[in-house]
């Protein structure tokens, strides 16, 4: 059995406006490395990240307090793609960049209570290819799907009620993957 809430795009975006936006992220988005506290002790998270969106759109997200910057132009494009696609409205989006096999990301659900019951998670991958790795919260089945260069993956539904996801490390050599997951997050006084 499979998660039905998800869905999958492999070319979503054409190859040239793929290879486009990653270069141009790449250089453009204000890339943080952003540090996080286990067991009392600071640690820099496996990945740069940043976080834009409509100015109320603010996200605490694993203890992070995230303030979002204004909406980058090609961003603004990607996220009406987004929301013709999924026919909902987004108003914010993590940028994550995986420079290499040992960035990841650790298992999770996208569950805070900003994001509502059963969010609509869009999210794009560009550059390297990455594995996409889920789990069951109570059978421990595991899915795994390859997010390419251009694609889109679509979690809805019961999807962070019963699966946790993350991007393993990986030993071969990689090159750069930007991720990018558009959310509406509500305001929460
Ligand atoms: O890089 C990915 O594909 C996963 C990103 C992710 O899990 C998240 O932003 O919550």
């Amino acid at each position: 059995m499979t998660n039905a809430d998800i869905k999958y795009f492999p070319n979503w975006l054409e190859k040239p406006l793929a290879d486009k936006l990653l270069a141009h992220l790449l250089q453009h988005i204000e890339w943080q490395e952003a540090t996080i506290k286990i067991f009392g002790r600071e640690q820099k998270i496996p990945r740069l990240q940043a976080w834009y969106g409509d100015e109320d759109a603010s996200y605490t997200y694993s203890g992070l307090n995230m303030t979002p910057l204004p909406w980058e132009k090609n961003l603004k494009v990607l996220k009406s793609k987004c929301e013709a696609q999924c026919n909902t409205r987004f108003n914010s989006v993590l940028v994550n960049l995986y420079r290499d096999g040992n960035d990841s990301m650790g298992f999770h659900a996208d569950d805070e209570l900003e994001l509502g019951e059963q969010p609509i998670i869009a999210s794009v991958s560009l550059g390297e290819q990455r594995n996409f790795d889920l789990i069951n919260k109570s059978t421990k089945q595991k899915q795994r799907i390859v997010l390419e260069h251009g694609s889109l993956l679509i979690m809805q539904g019961e999807t962070q009620k019963h699966w946790q996801h993350g991007i393993n490390k990986s030993k071969r050599p990689h090159d750069p993957r930007i991720n990018l997951t558009f959310r509406f997050v509500h305001q929460m006084q």
